[in-house]
């Protein structure tokens, strides 16, 4: 089983898709083990994009992520990680393929929607960003059995 981090953004709260890109994800058989609607500010935005410091795009990303409220939820599932970057598609939405959220919901790279973890390391930073310990629920549904062998 592995967790990943998802980041509903600003133009999907905006958009009214919180519920669309919450429902692709949940509808693949991931479970929610923590949800919350909250205000990113520019300290949080930052270090959750550290990685991009210093590039010409990091200034727009910070007020992007800043703008509005958003949603983060943190999945789980087999290969979590993955099926979550598949279902999201590439980063640039044109590039993105039909089916995906980004490639049927987005047009461009500065607002693509939604934000999912790439990696194992990058998933448990992101998560502690965002959560503490006693927001991640544990606990089973009756469909997990279908969904999981
Ligand atoms: P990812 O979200 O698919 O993991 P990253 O390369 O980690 O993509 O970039 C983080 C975010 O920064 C992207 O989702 C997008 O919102 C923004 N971004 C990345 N590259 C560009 C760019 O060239 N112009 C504008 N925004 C960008
Ligand atoms: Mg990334």
């Amino acid at each position: 089983m592995e967790r990943t981090l998802i980041i509903v953004k600003p133009d999907a709260v905006q958009r009214g898709l919180i519920g669309a890109v919450l429902s692709r994800l949940e509808a693949r058989g991931l479970r929610l083990v923590a949800l919350k609607l909250m205000q990113i500010d520019e300290a949080l935005a930052r270090r959750h994009y550290a990685e991009h410091e210093g590039k010409p795009f990091f200034a727009g990303l910070v007020d992007y992520i800043t703008s509005s409220p958003v949603v983060v939820g943190v999945l789980e599932g087999p290969n979590a990680i993955e099926a979550v970057r598949a279902t999201v598609g590439a980063t640039n939405p044109v590039k993105a393929a039909p089916g995906t959220i980004r490639g049927d919901l987005a047009l461009e790279i500065g607002r693509n929607l939604v934000h999912a973890s790439d990696g194992p390391a990058t998933a448990q930073r992101e998560i502690a960003l965002f959560f503490r310990d006693a927001e991640l629920l544990s606990y089973e549904r009756a469909i997990d059995r279908w969904v999981v062998e």
